[in-house]
């Protein structure tokens, strides 16, 4: 690892624990996947990029609005994705929400790319970022909320496995 990355690595990594300190946040970026290869959002095609999705989880005990609440891609893109969650979106403890493409427009790169969740006022919830992405094997927090590994095993709204 170069000097340069390990200090990109470092900031990234004390400024996800600034945001969870800041916010007690409790909702995680939980799973992605970033290189599909099967029909994951089962509307017959097979595609990919409508087939990515990134899952989102409810660690703690209270459920959680997130309303306003905004996902954008970062890497590769001049102008990246951005989406913001609907109103009247609540997630409840121990509970997932995955969200595809196909809804959002916010894609992950297969070569490498950085996700970003943000609180309806802006502040950074929770961020994570990547290589090269393997076909069908998504990026997880295991257990739940966890530490991140690699699943061979996609579950788009389910336990990591
Ligand atoms: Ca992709
Ligand atoms: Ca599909
Ligand atoms: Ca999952």
């Amino acid at each position: 690892m170069s000097l340069r990355c390990m200090a990109k690595y470092l900031i990234c990594l004390f400024s996800v624990i600034m945001a969870v300190n800041a916010a007690g946040a409790s909702i995680v970026i939980n799973e992605m996947l970033a290189n599909p290869a099967s029909d994951w959002n089962k509307n017959g095609d097979i595609s990919g990029m409508d087939d990515e999705f990134i899952e989102l989880f409810n660690s703690g005990k209270e459920p959680v609005d997130i309303s306003g609440y905004t996902l954008k891609d970062t890497v590769f893109r001049s102008t990246p994705g951005e989406y913001s969650i609907p109103n009247g979106t609540t997630i409840k403890p121990g509970e997932f929400l995955a969200i595809f493409v196909s809804s959002s427009g916010v894609f992950q790169g297969n070569d490498g790319d950085c996700i970003k969740l943000f609180d309806a006022a802006g502040n950074p919830v929770d961020e994570k970022e990547y290589g090269t992405a393997t076909k069908d094997v998504s990026f997880a927090r295991i257990p739940d909320g966890g530490e991140w590994g690699n699943s061979t095993v996609p579950t788009p709204g389910m336990p990591n496995k």
